[in-house]
């Protein structure tokens, strides 16, 4: 067997390369345990010239790690503004907010050219390579160009928008005919493929998408919830519960996540039922995410406003109803935190999967587990029929469905998780990638 060559626009940080934190990582890893692989990306770090640099080697538990930096402009245009403030949005159903330059749209090939030159130097004819998301869709055509044979599979985290969305990029056409180079095209959900290649069929292309849904690594997850319950920072959240029940909400600071939405859901809940005023606390935990983009620019600042007005409007002078944080939470306090919570608030308004969800999941206490309330716009939502499922536009919707969490009787908890976390349980990151590797090595070879 030929070896594994992964590629995606970042790769982990030197740190992590011997602790890989999230499912993706961690997914991945396994499925190159066993197999000889090279995992190729942006270092994180910026050069003067990016076309004349050699990529830097690190070999870390039997897997090679190749990064290459990007000059500052490639960084703004191809990163912040092609990737996030153009694809990001457009594939998230946001026409409204998208930002289109031609200029963006050179850089975003040349990096994605720039890739392709440096791995033809070092691919073997039997190589596999597996290229992950949209900043890097152009690559396998890249590749092709350049005269490479080896099979190549592509993975989008994101949605994929149906074709009345997609066709207002104006290069969308050449990039789905680029997208026919791949020999096996993932998507997260089966409406993501349908749109695909509803997409494909609108360009007059033959091609076919499969659903291969991302999960997580449960048992490490779960672990970790069990091995860190007794941290005092746990230990100081919940005395500062106060036998108050935890609405739990974490996600990177991003519109897709839909979460002015639920603080507006949750202020419902404090209008309609008074009964939870000072009964439970809602805890938001943001980190900042692609602070650079003016459209997360303002995201913050109104969640600030949203946060202070429903604070200020229904707090107690011993009472705070939102507690919000901008900085991350370390990986292991967090799985406690997820252990702790009665109520997981998952609310994202379009969401390719959704990992939050599959992690609370996993942290929960099999004896006295809490409840899930997520978005049909998750990608999660199809595999998870048994959480309270609410549409993040409707304040009355996720309102209704947290008065159902916050009062839902022990048994009832008890056989939704079950069937949860089946779900959660059997769907791993590491049969994902085992799965999406497996059907790419059964395609036919390309001519
Ligand atoms: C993309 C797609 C798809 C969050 N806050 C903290 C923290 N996190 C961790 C979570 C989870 C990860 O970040 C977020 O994963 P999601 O799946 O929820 O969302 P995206 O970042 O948007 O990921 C998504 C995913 O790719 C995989 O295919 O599911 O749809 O958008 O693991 O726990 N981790 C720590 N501190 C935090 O404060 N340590």
């Amino acid at each position: 067997m030929g070896r594994l060559i992964v590629v995606s626009n970042r790769v982990p940080s030197p740190r992590e390369r011997t602790q890989p934190a999230g499912g993706l990582a961690v997914g991945l890893r396994d499925a190159m345990k066993g197999v000889e692989s090279v995992w190729f990306g942006w270092s994180g770090q910026y050069s003067e010239d990016s076309a004349d640099q050699e990529p830097v080697f690190d070999k870390v538990e039997g897997v090679t790690f190749a990064t290459v930096d990007l000059t500052r402009e490639q960084y703004e245009r191809f990163y912040e503004n092609f990737s996030n403030a153009l694809l990001w949005p457009l594939f998230h159903y946001r026409i409204g907010i998208i930002d289109f330059h031609r200029e963006d749209l050179r850089v975003y090939r040349e990096v994605n050219a720039m890739f392709a030159d440096h791995l033809v130097r070092f691919l073997k004819p039997d190589d596999t390579i597996w290229v992950h998301d949209y900043h890097l869709m152009p690559l396998g055509a890249e590749l092709r160009k350049r005269g490479v044979k080896c099979k190549i599979g592509f993975f989008l985290h994101i949605p994929f928008p149906p074709w009345s969305v997609m066709r207002v990029l104006p290069p969308a056409a050449e990039f789905l005919r680029e997208m026919v180079s791949y020999d096996l095209i993932g998507l997260q959900t089966e409406e993501d493929v349908r749109n695909l290649n509803e997409c494909f069929r609108g360009c007059g292309l033959d091609k076919a998408a499969q659903a291969f849904p991302i999960g997580i690594d449960p048992k490490e997850f779960a672990q970790q919830a069990v091995d860190n319950i007794r941290d005092p920072e746990v230990k100081r959240l919940k005395d500062s519960l106060r036998g108050r029940k935890l609405i739990l909400g974490v996600d990177r600071l991003d519109y897709s996540k839909g979460i002015p939405e639920r603080l507006r859901g949750y202020e419902t809940l404090l209008k309609r039922y008074p009964e939870h005023l000072r009964g439970a606390v809602f805890l938001q935990i943001s980190p900042l995410s692609r602070a650079g983009v003016s459209s997360y620019q303002t995201l913050r600042r109104e969640l600030d406003e949203l946060v202070g007005f429903i604070n200020g409007q229904h707090a107690d002078f011993d009472w705070t109803p939102i507690r919000y944080l901008t900085q991350p939470v370390p990986r292991a306090l967090l799985a406690s935190f997820h252990r702790l919570a009665d109520v997981a608030l998952v609310t994202p308004l379009r969401d390719g999967m959704n990992l939050v969800a599959k992690e609370f999941v996993a942290a929960q206490d099999a004896a006295d587990p809490g409840v899930l309330v997520l978005s049909h716009f998750a990608g999660a939502a199809p595999e998870m029929e048994n959480a309270l499922l609410i549409n993040p536009y409707d304040c009355d919707d996720v309102a209704d469905a947290l008065d159902q969490a916050l009062t839902m009787p022990l048994d009832e908890r008890q056989k939704r998780w079950e069937a949860l976390n089946e779900e959660v349980t059997r769907n791993t990151a590491a049969h994902w990638a085992r799965h999406f590797l497996e059907v790419l090595g059964e395609t036919a070879s390309p001519s």
